[in-house]
């Protein structure tokens, strides 16, 4: 059997660089995040990608092992829970030539039917490695599966302990479980490095105060699906930390301060009535989003008082035109033309109905100016062929591309990354349509119900017979309906 003495500062040190290593390689990540078992979670971390840096992957092996023997953990064999802690117990093997196991997920439907890979002797003691644990319910399967064919668990080591739980609850099941760290500590060392706002840490604590699986070892799969939380909602402030493009993250600013997230849609016909309303309007939106082809007497005259605008009021510009041609056309549509789009517009939008191509031809001259790219993932109109499958490989072609990709024009919640914003048209107080196809939802609804970030807001706003005192009232109803949500 194993064991050996271990120098416990050494493993306090070497901790701390393996949580810095973590959340640089993107390991841990502070964000709204759906969990297996359907609860929102304010933290995530996906130890798959640590496959991809080795150096990082022996650590977290060599820590694995370190913790074993300084617990005083006996064992004859090491198994890995499937999938994401087999590379670790492969190598936690391979260094300190303990021989594993693997368990399968599913037994074979051929040949031996086993559950279990490798030699092993009845009455043996197994290490279980895991890379998270939660409630424990992973670990458990295995210690089962392995129990089953006689060979016993007392340990296990985890990498990362969210302390929901899991511990007490193996403890009950006769398994002592051993961490490398634990949330706590996560939180502790990034705060200390300064990698953490205050605000971020104190929600996720909070998040883990409530949602203690108190001593019960379930299924995440099954039982937990059940008991959701309500929705952690990250204020406008903590986005804005969180997220790592520059556009996006000054519009989390301009609506924390101005407490907006109202985006007239200013489809006025000429420069004066545009400039005129957005001036008054000035002060109680985040965005204007404009169709500059629909203006009668478009100059750069006219782009140079809206910029000047939009310093003056602290808003973004946002050029609705939609792009969905393909990369070398886009290009020079955004950066030449009448209206050369990317020397003005903070955020512009396109289709995605070209393929990565349009981003492609967008991203050259947008990231030379620190531009941003909206995805027009769904529409607002009836019959709109932007759905499903459409909608999915829109969100992915967000997630491929988000150095310039800052969100989507949507109709729903698409994904919970910080680094994605939900931007929604389609929104006035009366409900209803026009009669050329477009569909109204109230704000309220497009922000509590649809999850918008941001409402965009056209006719509601230009055609009432008081538009100023009306953006005002828009501007009250988004705000009030997204604090009702944290
Ligand atoms: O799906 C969409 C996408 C967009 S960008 N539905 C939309 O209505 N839009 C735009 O939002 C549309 O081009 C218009 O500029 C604005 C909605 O205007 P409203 O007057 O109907 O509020």
């Amino acid at each position: 059997m194993n064991g050996m003495a271990v120098n416990k500062n050494s493993i306090e040190s070497r901790r701390e660089s393996l949580i810095l290593e973590l959340y640089k390689v993107e390991a841990v990540k502070f964000g709204n995040f759906k969990l297996k078992s359907g609860i929102d979670s304010p933290v995530y971390f996906d130890l798959r990608v640590i496959v991809s840096y080795p150096n990082l992957l022996n650590e977290v092996a060599e820590l694995t092992w370190e913790v074993a023997q300084s617990a005083g953990c006996l064992y004859d064999s090491v198994c890995g829970v499937p999938y994401t802690a087999l590379p670790i117990a492969t190598c936690f093997s391979v260094h300190h030539n303990v021989p594993m196991l693997i368990r399968r997920k599913e037994a074979k439907d051929y040949g031996t039917k086993k559950m279990v890979e490798g030699h092993y002797k009845e009455g043996e003691n197994c290490l279980i490695i895991e890379d998270v644990v939660t409630s424990g319910g992973s670990v458990m399967e295995t210690v089962q599966t392995l129990q089953s064919i006689s060979v016993n668990v007392t340990d296990a080591v985890v990498l990362l302990d969210r302390e929901q739980g899991g511990k007490s609850a193996l403890e009950n099941k006769g398994v002592k479980l051993h961490s490398v760290c634990s949330l706590s500590m996560v939180l502790e060392v990034l705060e200390s490095n300064g990698k953490l706002d205050k605000s971020i840490i104190e929600r996720t604590k909070k998040f883990i105060q409530e949602n203690r699986f108190d001593g019960k070892v379930s299924d995440q799969n099954v039982d937990d699906s059940k008991k959701k939380s309500k929705l952690t909602v990250f204020s406008h402030t903590e986005k804005m930390k969180m997220c790592k493009n520059a556009v996006l993250s000054s519009l989390y600013g301009i609506m924390d301060k101005k407490k907006t997230n109202l985006a007239i849609s200013v489809d006025l016909t000429t420069s004066q009535e545009i400039l005129k309303l957005l001036d008054a309007v000035g002060p109680y939106i985040c965005i204007a989003k404009t169709h500059v082809d629909i203006i009668s007497d478009f100059s750069q005259s006219f782009i140079k008082q809206l910029t000047e605008l939009a310093r003056k009021h602290s808003f973004l510009l946002f050029e609705d035109r939609k792009f969905g041609d393909i990369g070398n056309t886009v290009k020079h549509q955004y950066e030449g033309g009448l209206y050369q789009i990317c020397s003005w517009a903070d955020i512009v939008n396109c289709h995605p109905v070209p393929g990565d191509g349009v981003i492609q031809g967008l991203k050259g001259p947008g990231l030379i100016s620190n531009r941003g790219c909206l995805i027009v993932a769904e529409m607002s109109s009836s019959g709109s062929l932007a759905k499903d499958e459409y909608t999915k490989a829109a969100v992915s072609m967000a997630e491929r591309n988000k150095d310039f990709v800052i969100g989507f024009i949507c109709q729903s919640k698409l994904t919970n990354d910080p680094d994605l914003i939900h931007m929604m048209p389609g929104v006035q107080m009366n409900a209803g349509g026009d009669n050329l196809g477009q569909q109204y939802t109230s704000p309220e609804k497009a922000i509590q119900s649809h999850g918008a970030d941001i409402i965009i807001v056209g006719r509601g706003i230009t055609k009432a017979m008081d538009p100023v005192a009306t953006a005002q009232q828009y501007q009250i109803a988004g705000y009030k309906a997204y604090q009702e949500l944290l």
